[in-house]
């Protein structure tokens, strides 16, 4: 069906008639795309068959990557690319007078996760598939995903995401494997030859139905799965009115929490944890013992990752299985679960730890919560061994404390293996945050740094850079992405100079179409193109920039002969619904965005652009079309960062601290390629200690930080005075948290060295160059690799092409 255009078109066309009960001229797009979907899909199904009887056949070990978010994106260009069959489908839709990218934009963009956790979650899933490595991923299939924003008069609004409103053409429902989580309820203890054994009883139960989608590895014959979760009554549930129940279970798989580092302390979200970890365990057993007797054996054939602390339910819930089920006893069960299981945490923000209260946890889940102090009170017992008498440090690091089960501290007990995701946030768990563990289990901390797909980021997002590379370096580097170092010896050519520059500006203008479409405002293509896209968080500090434009604003109005290189300030954000802050600063960036754009002298230099609705699908467009990425977070509170990657490999020079991968980043390509600003890590974390940061001294000492801090509540932005209050008392009243005015001055002189830089059209190009071809490094096959190689201990499966 897809092996030349012409056979392609024939099958295209029949199938669109029997699918859809229409003729071609009938069609409309979205007919088109469901056809060529399911078409796609059919493809995969042979390779997806044989993949799985290759890994139950080879009986090799395999990894299972538990994550509450997976953040997809859309998926059938990236299937077609990955098939190596997207030229012959674009060729043959173009003797239909149809371009494939009018197809694509028919697929919802399944909005699965917040931010960078769930989308590295996505970028290992192709990974891993196109390393030939055995690993599938399990989650959760959210009826609606992260909200919709719409703003409405500069402020947020949250529509319901709504993807699976026509239907997901790559997912198979599998009713035959559902499998039964339990809540509520009690446990009852017998005890039998003087063997215990344990039975939950009265409990509610609730039917966890698998949806499986293919995930198609690049130009390679495996398809590993992610398997999805969804939430149904079960007929074994009924000791409660009819629609009650049914309601309640539904509403388990309803909605993602909107939230991407806070610690969202409800019921809900616990259910939806052990919902995920029970119903994947218990599949993940029932396929090891299809191939294996001795579930003894299971940490020689099974590795079970943790994405951060959200699935750490894993370890009581197969320790209940092994001992409950299995009939293994406690040490046997302990030494099994502790080699199987590993964890990556990616964050140190203290909000953001998950600590649950024992009255909510225990009588939800009572049979973990156990579990839970059984473990803690073996944990306590070796530190009382290990430190006799030091209560503190006991304390301190016991799992269930003050009333809380701490999320972490679990994790860290029951893994093999603790990894940050960058250097420097590995080395501050090791040193800082997670000492007095590193202390007791050195050899369960590791690092590895983050890394992306360059098949989304740079492939199919930046089709036209990606052939000019081919051009001068060859197409081993997709294979093989750390030879794009390759590309370096040619950056002094002006002819690739100049290509670059063409692609840059082609993806300049048709972003700058999108944004006179949604935003009617009209930008320069020649302007620096200066873009912050992430989650609106106060550690990520789009204040920053904020205060930098008004900055510049005042500047351009004071002094008619002032002058700047032209700039486009480009922003996308979400900010979680209940985040107060968040929301005012992206109504802020509105007010900003009126005054700047509507004054006739200064919009003639600078405008600013906020791009609704930020999510995968819009990221495609805007990574290629940037110039400058700003990465500008308070050191050490970035964990990593992956979109600093996704400017990099697309030619974008970085102004960032020093902070998370930024600094390996700047390690790979060298000080002068970079624009560093900012307090480092260390004298961030000792200003915390001493507490003798005072924000106020710099408001009085600089006139420029008076002057902007002043606008934001003596009328400048709008009648109502109160309206940025809030924003103003974060860095005067509050002592400025994440020290937006400590680094004010030196982000003005760093932005003043980029406007500086890119008159050098040249040298500019040549960094960004520079940057692409350091950019195989943040891959995420070698992360991948890292991750197989060190954590998991598993090699390639593959069928031959
Ligand atoms: C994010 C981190 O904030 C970000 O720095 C990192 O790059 C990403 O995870 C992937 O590792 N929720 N989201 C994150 O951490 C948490 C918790």
């Amino acid at each position: 069906m897809f092996s030349n255009k012409d056979r392609f078109k024939e099958s295209f066309l029949k199938r669109l008639e029997s699918m859809c009960g229409k003729g071609f001229e009938e069609s409309t797009k979205r007919d088109q795309y469901h056809t060529l979907g399911n078409m796609v899909r059919e493809y995969i199904s042979s390779k997806w068959i044989e993949t799985n009887e290759l890994y139950r056949s080879e009986n090799k070990k395999q990894v299972y990557y538990l994550s509450i978010e997976f953040l997809l994106g859309r998926l059938l260009g990236q299937n077609l690319l990955n098939l190596g069959i997207k030229e012959i489908v674009e060729e043959g839709l173009s003797e239909l007078n149809i371009t494939l990218s009018e197809i694509e934009d028919c697929e919802s963009d399944p909005a699965l996760g917040n931010g960078g956790l769930g989308r590295l979650a996505a970028c290992f899933l192709d990974s891993l598939a196109t390393l030939n490595l055995p690993g599938h991923g399990y989650g959760i299939r959210y009826k609606h995903g992260l909200f919709d924003q719409k703003i409405v008069d500069g402020y947020q609004v949250e529509l319901p995401e709504q993807w699976l409103r026509h239907g997901n053409v790559w997912e198979v429902r599998k009713p035959d494997e559902a499998v039964e989580v339990s809540f509520w309820g009690s446990v009852e203890t017998s005890c039998d030859n003087k063997v215990l054994s344990f039975k939950q009883v009265g409990d509610q139960r609730v039917l966890a139905v698998p949806y499986d989608m293919p995930v198609v590895g690049f130009h390679v014959n495996t398809v590993n799965t992610l398997r999805l979760w969804n939430a149904e009554p079960s007929s074994f549930g009924l000791n409660q009115d009819i629609l009650s129940y049914k309601r309640e279970t539904e509403a388990i798989t309803d909605f993602l929490y909107p939230d991407d580092t806070h610690d969202e302390g409800k019921i809900l979200r616990l259910k939806q944890q052990y919902f995920l970890v029970s119903s994947s365990i218990q599949s993940i057993l029932a396929s090891y013992k299809k191939e294996n007797s001795n579930v003894r054996e299971l940490h020689h054939s099974v590795a079970i990752h943790i994405n951060d602390t959200h699935p750490a339910l894993a370890i009581p819930e197969l320790m209940r299985i092994l001992m409950d089920v299995e009939g293994l006893t406690w040490d046997e069960a302990w030494e099994i679960t502790s080699h199987t299981v590993s964890y990556t945490n990616h964050t140190i923000l203290s909000e953001a730890l998950e600590k649950w209260p024992i009255y909510l946890f225990k009588p939800l889940l009572p049979r973990i919560y156990m579990i839970i102090e059984e473990i803690n009170e073996r944990f306590c017992a070796e530190l009382w061994d290990r430190y006799p008498g030091e209560w503190q440090r006991i304390e301190h690091m016991a799992i269930i404390a003050h009333g809380l089960v701490k999320m972490a501290h679990l994790a860290i007990v029951g893994s093999c293996s603790i990894n940050g995701v960058a250097k420097i946030h590995s080395d501050i768990l090791k040193n800082r945050e997670m000492k007095s563990f590193y202390e007791l289990y050195p050899w369960k901390f590791n690092n590895k740094t983050n890394g992306i797909t360059h098949r989304r980021w740079l492939l199919k997002a930046n089709p036209e850079l990606t052939t000019i590379i081919k051009d001068v370096i060859g197409d081993e580097w997709i294979k093989q992405p750390e030879k794009l170092i390759d590309l370096k010896r040619h950056i002094y050519h002006p002819a690739l100079k100049e290509n670059f520059a063409a692609v840059k500006r082609k993806r300049k203008e048709i972003l700058a179409k999108k944004i006179a479409e949604k935003n009617g405002i009209i930008v320069d293509i020649d302007s620096i193109f200066d873009v912050q896209v992430k989650r609106l968080h106060a550690y990520k500090r789009q204040l920053l920039n904020v205060l930098h434009i008004l900055y510049l604003y005042n500047r351009i109005k004071e002094d008619a002969n002032y002058t700047i290189t032209p700039r486009t300030f480009i922003f996308g954000a979400k900010a979680s619904p209940t985040y107060y802050y968040a929301k005012k600063v992206i109504k802020l960036i509105h007010s900003l965005a009126d005054k700047v754009n509507n004054d006739p002298r200064v919009s003639k230099v600078i405008k600013v652009v906020f791009m609704e609705n930020y999510r995968v699908s819009l990221a495609e467009d805007i990574f290629p079309a940037a110039d400058v990425s700003e990465q500008i977070s308070t050191a050490s509170k970035e964990a990593s960062g992956t979109g600093n990657m996704k400017f990099m490999m697309n030619g974008a020079l970085t102004v960032g601290t020093l902070d998370g991968a930024n600094i390996e980043i700047m390690e790979e390509i060298g000080r002068d390629n970079i624009f560093t600003f900012g307090l480092t890590a260390s004298e961030v974390l000792k200003y915390e200690e001493n507490g003798r940061y005072r924000s106020m001294e710099y408001y009085h000492h600089d006139l420029r930080i008076r002057q902007v801090v002043d606008q934001l509540t003596n009328g400048f932005f709008s009648e109502d005075e109160g309206e940025f209050e809030s924003i103003a008392d974060s860095l005067l009243v509050q002592n400025d948290q994440y020290f937006v005015l400590r680094d004010f001055a030196s982000y003005i002189e760093v932005q003043e060295k980029v406007g500086v830089a890119y008159q050098n059209t040249d040298k500019w190009l040549e960094q960004a160059l520079i940057n692409i071809s350091h950019s195989g490094f943040f891959s995420s096959d070698r992360t991948i690799q890292q991750y197989a190689d060190d954590i998991w201990k598993i090699g390639p499966v593959a069928l031959k092409m």
